[in-house]
């Protein structure tokens, strides 16, 4: 990686380097369409930086002579199977497209088939969206990619939708700011409620978001306020702008909406969703932006969520609601993401009854089978907020009758804001390889996939008809902002990169997406140790999640973070507060003691096997032991420690390894293998991630003392 420039975006993992290998050959690309002509021009920008060539052949123009090549091999091959007969030097290309042939059946509209043979290396797709995904995966092979002959290979995303929700707001929130839960400067479409008007660091985006699998993105905050409504009516010109920016890349634009719009917006006396006056305000707004962005994807709700308005309050239901929505979109093909976020944030705390974690589940699953086809419910991964750890949600092996998405959250909110490293692709692939109904059975990446239909025997027969089969993907709360290097901190890239390839293949290992994300994102220098450089990397990265867990949230327990802005710790903060009660530590014990026997009930949300092992203290594995369950601090985990030494060594330890790392990036500085810039902005990370693990430590280990009472058996200073 060179010096940033500070006056442009840093390229994240498409640096030109990225693209010397193709740029440096002969290419033909085949076919006819904006996303073909993207391809056409990735290529030619590549080679125009290293010499090699591309033509581009439409139906119209097949001929080898017209291309310009006449008989001469090509390296690279880029082609629809529809564009018509390859020029003589592509002939490779005709026998991979005979092998593929239509016995194999279409390819996913996204999808691509890849092989090398007789020194070409083809990519063969049936629309578009795959040929530019197969481009981009040809750019993640390098050098590779132009090696030895590779056997056919189809790929196809895993998971339809794969969406970057942007909390980001259109005027500036007085608490919240530009962007609700950014860390990474101001947002990238608006400043003080009027677009940036920045389209090349857009258009940059959504290259960046192709080229890691993405394929649709909302550009506004799910709390819709203010000008935000107007994005809707008269505002509606300043999607359209950015719509027209990302289409190239394969990106269709969402939009949030907020419930109450028809009252907000044009004063109806009423938002309910039965209501014939409201229907046909959602059908009229429907039609002008379809008449303004034929390919727009749909509305995301967070509807009475939070202070949110939404259908509670004319007495109807959320598949009302979503419903009401959905009929509006149908027309044009566009789908509602309805968040499941539902819970009650006033609380009393004295109503032991109450417990957050039940509440998406009690609220959506009686309207199983109710929604519309073209209505994804939207689940957060864990039943609380994107806590540090938490166990999958039940929602998401409760309702086959209904398209679901999975949400997870790239900006770290509750795993160290940007200023820490937290690499969240192992935590992701985790969720996403869960398997609610035990081993074997389908994963939560089958269901939001739409293929796990056999994942519980009372799905409705024929429900394929219904449009559930199709899943409801993967959505990734944004972690960009107008900084430099988009993230904040600039390891946080490798977030968004994950999301974005886990999305397309769940089934990946989430450390070799890292070096997928490093060999594209790190150029090797030519006097640097690249090895030096993975291997600091890894040091860093691989296992920074559990790290973060270590120094901040034992055993399942979440929310000890300072109240409103969630940086830092406060073991109480929001103890017996409206918001929720977390962790009910008192002289005796720890915990949320969520069993059926004894406490919440919440265990008996799930299927079984997971349904008795979570309500069991032996069975109940130890990283969650604390969310179930409370427990005496001399209770004995299956490590063999007990909870209040593991809150003591788990701390000591965190903060070691967050030394650690200081010390290893420390070692590379000399060696120049990150720009000086860059260097230069991790160490500033790591320094408060030091000081900030160091707090936790802190606060955690004081805290658990005087409550407990118990000593460290080691006898370390814990103030
Ligand atoms: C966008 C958490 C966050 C809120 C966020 C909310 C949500 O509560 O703290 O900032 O609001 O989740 O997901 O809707």
């Amino acid at each position: 990686m060179t010096t940033a420039d500070p006056t442009s975006p840093h390229p994240a993992w498409l640096p030109p380097a990225a693209f010397r290998a193709i740029g440096s050959r002969q290419t033909l690309v085949c076919g006819d369409g904006t996303l073909v002509e993207t391809v056409r021009d990735e290529v030619a920008r590549a080679c125009a930086r290293f010499g090699g060539t591309v033509q581009h052949s439409t139906g119209a123009a097949t001929e080898p002579e017209r291309t310009g090549v006449g008989a001469r091999p090509y390296d690279l091959v880029l082609a629809l199977r529809a564009a018509g007969s390859l020029p003589a030097g592509a002939a490779p290309a005709v026998e991979v497209g005979r092998e593929l042939g239509p016995d194999r059946g279409g390819l996913d509209p996204e999808g691509f088939a890849l092989a090398r043979r007789d020194g070409v290396t083809v990519v063969l797709a049936d629309a578009p969206a795959g040929l530019l995904y197969g481009l981009f995966e040809v750019v993640r092979l390098g050098a590779a990619a132009f090696d030895a002959d590779r056997a056919v290979r189809v790929h196809s995303p895993a998971l339809r939708l794969r969406l970057v929700s942007h909390w980001d707001n259109v005027d500036v929130h007085p608490v919240m700011g530009q962007v609700e839960r950014g860390y990474a400067g101001g947002s990238i479409f608006w400043r003080d409620g009027a677009p940036i008007g920045d389209s090349d660091r857009i258009r940059e985006y959504a290259r960046l978001l192709a080229a890691c699998g993405m394929n649709a993105m909302t550009v506004n905050n799910v709390n819709v306020h203010g000008t935000a409504n107007r994005l809707l009516t008269d505002r509606l010109g300043d999607v359209a702008a950015i719509a027209d920016l990302v289409r190239p890349y394969g990106i269709r634009v969402h939009l949030s909406v907020n419930f109450a719009a028809p009252v907000a917006l044009d004063g109806l006396h009423t938002a309910d969703p039965l209501d014939r006056d409201v229907r046909a305000w959602w059908a009229r707004a429907a039609g002008r932006i379809y008449g303004t962005i034929p390919d727009f994807g749909g509305f995301m709700v967070k509807a009475d969520s939070e202070g949110q308005p939404g259908p509670y309050r004319y007495g109807r239901t959320h598949a009302d609601g979503a419903n009401m929505l959905a009929d509006a979109l149908a027309p044009y093909g566009g789908v509602v993401h309805w968040r499941a976020f539902v819970y009650n944030h006033r609380q009393d705390w004295r109503d032991r009854s109450t417990d957050r974690a039940r509440a998406a589940y009690d609220h959506f699953t009686p309207l199983d089978g109710r929604f519309r086809d073209n209505v994804i419910v939207q689940v957060k991964h864990g039943p609380m907020d994107f806590q540090t750890r938490e166990p999958v949600s039940p929602v998401l092996a409760a309702m086959p009758g209904t398209r679901l998405a999975v949400e997870v959250q790239a900006t770290q909110e509750y795993t160290g804001q940007q200023r820490h490293v937290c690499y969240l692709g192992p935590w992701w692939s985790e969720v996403l390889r869960f398997a609610p109904w035990g081993p074997g059975r389908p994963t939560v990446a089958a269901v939001v996939g739409g293929s796990s239909r056999d994942g519980d025997r009372t799905a409705p027969a024929g429900d394929d008809d219904r449009g559930v089969s199709a899943g409801g993907g993967l959505v990734v709360v944004s972690n960009v902002g107008a900084d430099h290097y988009w993230t904040g901190h600039p390891l946080a890239q490798a977030n968004l990169y994950a999301a974005g390839r886990l999305g397309w293949a769940p089934d990946l290992d989430p450390l070799a997406v890292l070096d997928e994300w490093i060999d594209l994102t790190f150029t090797p220098s030519a006097t640097g140790d690249p090895d030096l450089l993975r291997g600091t990397l890894h040091a860093l990265l691989d296992d920074s999640w559990r790290t973060y867990e270590r120094y901040t949230a034992p055993l399942g327990v979440g929310f000890m973070v300072a109240p409103g802005h969630h940086y830092g710790p406060d073991v109480d903060g929001y103890e017996y507060s409206r918001w929720g009660t977390y962790h009910f530590a008192d002289r005796d014990g720890v915990g949320v003691d969520r069993t059926r026997a004894t406490g919440t009930g919440f265990t008996g949300q799930y299927p079984q096997p997971w349904a008795d092992r979570y309500e069991s203290l032996d069975t109940c594995p130890d990283e969650l032991l604390l969310f179930f369950h409370h427990v005496p601090y001399q209770h004995v985990l299956h490590s063999g420690s007990t909870v209040i030494q593991h809150i003591y060594d788990t701390h000591f330890a965190g903060v070691e390894q967050v030394a650690e790392m200081v010390r290893r990036w420390e070692r590379i500085g000399p060696a120049g293998l990150v720009g000086p810039a860059l260097h230069a902005r991790v160490t500033e990370r790591l320094a408060e991630q030091l000081r900030s693990a160091r707090q936790w430590c802190d606060t955690i280990n004081t805290y658990f003392l005087r409550k407990s009472g118990v000593p460290d058996v080691r006898g370390r200073r814990i103030h």
